[in-house]
């Protein structure tokens, strides 16, 4: 039989505070998280959803560095932009936190000296790599190279995004530094490190004999290929001046590894919590009545499977995770989300584009989760799932319900008479809904779980389609009553069961229909108060007599125009962004003005043009130079054709040696340049009054 636990500790990965947060994230971690939180509370249970910012690491330094201003600016902004589009999209922590913040520093600093005082850490001075020019040892992303384990040439120090593989930095094969490209040389340092090797047992125990039945394949597949593989002691300090200081001796001008203080940053973020609600934050890390699952991107499984429950068995006083439902990855109309490319949907913008809308993305992205597999989303598919689904069958349903109550009742639940057998049918199936809904996310499947709830409102939409009260209402008022106090139940039934999916659109609903569930507050002193449970337990939800509001839209279409925007858009970023990356090539030697003037350029016009036969690249012109035509072979047949350039006003080379091209002399050159996207374009003097045979000096 399932553990009955008394209170839930729920984490998500805490962001890097190195820029905003875009889709690839609210899909992977924060939703699931919050459908799961949201629905716990729901159920009456006690619970802390904790999250924060990730300060501290590489990532963050880099992104000073390139833009010129302190790792304190770069996170004091991006923690309050990724605080505010969690608030924004509806993530309902009960804590988000910081690593910077004082009670984080204290925190990781007293675990690391209760391990190192329990002689939990081996102390080692070893050979780490080091860039000469830059001055400093290169540590996890301050290092590229090819990963060991798969290949890819572009991994980092401590872990391959490729193949998830966690290494340490010497291992990488070609290692190159990410400050200044060069090949880093090594130099001894004193490191602290956790003996990973020696809680293989433990692992093998508690993964691979426990665990194993009820962990998602992805995550215990990943878990026992590194177990089986062999651990290996993992530094947790480093040679960086951004971060926690090691808070023992000879640890000066050393921090702690992000990833040694990070996940602490749960326990420091529910510590704070606790304090601000007056509670004790122990029960909540140290009871086994306590479910602790870290909700995460494949990404992050060695840390949060192997690594943080190591440290966690090490200090010896805390529980382990019961779960780590890690989601596979998000990609975008077909390529890998990326922040350095600029191949996201960011929320900020999302938000600013599609006002009021969160409840969108957040089902379209639950409906397309990456829960099995790496997932795509397109925005074909987003306009589908709201304009077929939202729109079209949510909506809809609860749209002609509440319109035709109003228009029949003034607004005013009617009383049922006899229940026809599709009724009670109906009302049965209603009944059914919490348990499979709890079912669902109970084992982690939103995306499942949030295709039950649009079959509830298919489920009321089929009822009304096929009761027909709007032409029952003619011949029989009584069963018009039924028909609608009937379709009043599911309404009112998703109300409730949508709160964890659509939040904003279950509080809309909650409002038209004058109801409120547990978790919210109450709307009017006459509301109804509907919880999870009391669906499958009450015979009414709604009862007659009850008056509900005026219909509002719940969900407005979204034309194709908007989506072909968002396309552009994306484009257009990436391009942007393509541009601002671009290798300038450096400037060559300087020559003198001498030089200069003996180039001889002028302005002139292409006259006619024809392929070169059996050349693809190449075009005969004929160009009127002002001096004379003459002919000149030009490589841009695949960027133009002969009629395109004719009549074209260039810049020619006059005086260049000639030179024979398959045969033809060329007498000369016309100036061309090259975009990053590889097109050509003609250096043109592009002005009535040059004309032919001006010279450009
Ligand atoms: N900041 C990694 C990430 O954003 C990291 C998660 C920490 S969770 C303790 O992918
Ligand atoms: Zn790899």
């Amino acid at each position: 039989m399932a553990k009955e636990f008394k209170r839930y500790t729920i984490t998500a990965a805490l962001p890097y505070t190195n820029g905003p947060i875009h889709i690839g994230h609210l899909a992977g971690v924060y939703v699931p998280a919050d459908i799961y939180a949201r629905y716990l509370r729901l159920q009456g249970s006690d619970v802390a959803f904790i999250c924060g910012s990730d300060e501290h690491g590489v990532p963050i330094t880099i992104k000073a560095k390139k833009e010129g201003v302190t790792p304190q600016d770069i996170v004091d902004k991006y923690h309050a932009i990724i605080k505010s589009s969690f608030e924004e999209f509806g993530i309902t922590f009960d804590n988000y936190s910081r690593t910077s913040a004082k009670i984080h520093h204290d925190t990781a600093s007293e675990f690391f000296k209760a391990l190192y005082e329990d002689g939990k850490f081996i102390e080692e001075v070893t050979e780490q790599l080091y860039d000469e020019d830059a001055n400093q040892f290169l540590a996890d992303r301050f290092v590229i190279g090819t990963c060991p384990k798969c290949g890819n040439e572009e991994s980092y120090g401590d872990q391959c995004e490729n193949c998830g593989t966690s290494h340490n930095a010497i291992d990488l094969i070609n290692p190159k530094s990410a400050i200044t490209g060069a090949k880093p040389t090594l130099k001894q340092t004193k490191h602290w490190f956790l003996p990973l090797d020696q809680y293989e047992d433990f692992l093998k125990e508690w993964i691979l004999k426990d665990h194993k039945k009820d962990w998602k394949s992805n995550v215990y597949g990943q878990c026992k290929s590194w177990i089986d593989d062999g651990l290996r002691p993992r530094a947790v300090t480093r040679d960086l001046d951004w971060g926690i200081p090691v808070p023992v001796e000879g640890g000066e001008g050393k921090v702690l590894y992000v990833w040694f203080d990070a996940p602490i940053g749960y326990i420091s973020a529910t510590k704070e919590w606790a304090k601000r609600e007056g509670k004790d934050w122990e029960p909540y890390w140290k009871d086994e009545d306590t479910k602790l699952v870290h909700f995460i991107g494949k990404d992050n499984i060695v840390f949060h499977c192997i690594i943080f429950p190591s440290m966690l068995k090490a200090e010896g006083t805390y529980i382990l995770p019961e779960n780590v439902p890690a989601n596979e990855f998000l990609n975008l109309e077909g390529n890998k989300l990326s922040t350095s490319k600029n191949w996201a949907v960011w929320l900020p913008e999302y938000l600013n584009d599609f006002p009021n809308q969160q409840d969108v993305l957040r089902y379209a992205l639950t409906a397309n989760a990456p829960e099995t597999k790496d997932n795509d989303f397109t925005w074909k598919d987003f306009q589908a799932r709201n304009n077929n689904e939202l729109v079209a069958i949510f909506g809809n349903f609860i749209n002609r319900v509440v319109v035709l109550t109003n228009k029949y009742y003034g607004g005013v639940v009617p009383s049922p008479s006899e229940f026809s057998k599709v009724d009670q049918e109906t009302l049965a199936a209603v009944k059914a809904y919490p348990a499979v809904l709890s079912s669902s996310i109970e084992r982690y499947r939103f995306r499942e779980a949030s295709q039950e709830l649009m079959n509830l409102a298919r489920l009321g939409n089929k009822y009304l389609a096929d009761e027909e009260p709007w032409k029952v209402i003619k011949e029989d008022e009584s069963r018009t009553k039924t028909i609608m106090f009937v379709a009043l139940q599911i309404a009112s039934a998703l109300a409730t069961l949508s709160e964890p999916f659509l939040p904003f659109t279950s509080n809309k609903l909650k409002s038209i229909l004058s109801i409120s569930s547990s978790a919210s507050a109450t709307l009017r002193a006459d509301s109804v108060e509907n919880s999870w449970k009391d669906i499958s337990k009450n015979d009414i939800l709604i009862p007659s007599d009850h008056q509900i509001g005026e219909a509002e839209l719940l969900f407005s279409k979204i034309e194709d125009e908007t989506i072909q925007k968002q396309l552009y858009k994306l484009q257009a970023s990436k391009k942007a962004n393509d541009i601002a990356n671009a290798v300038v090539e450096p400037q060559k030697e300087t020559i003198t003005f001498d030089d200069f003037s003996k180039l001889d350029m002028r302005v002139g016009t292409i006259i006619e043009a024809e392929k070169m036969p059996k050349a693809k690249k190449l075009l005969v012109l004929k160009v009127d130079t002002g001096i004379d035509v003459r002919t000149i072979v030009s490589g841009i047949a695949e960027s133009f054709t002969p009629e395109e350039v004719v009549g074209k006003k260039v810049t020619v080379l006059v005086n260049l040696a000639p030179r024979a091209l398959r045969g033809v002399e060329s007498q000369g050159m016309i100036l061309m340049t090259e975009t990053p996207e590889g097109k050509l374009v003609f250096v043109n003097p592009d002005d009535a009054n040059a004309s032919n045979g001006l010279k450009i000096s």
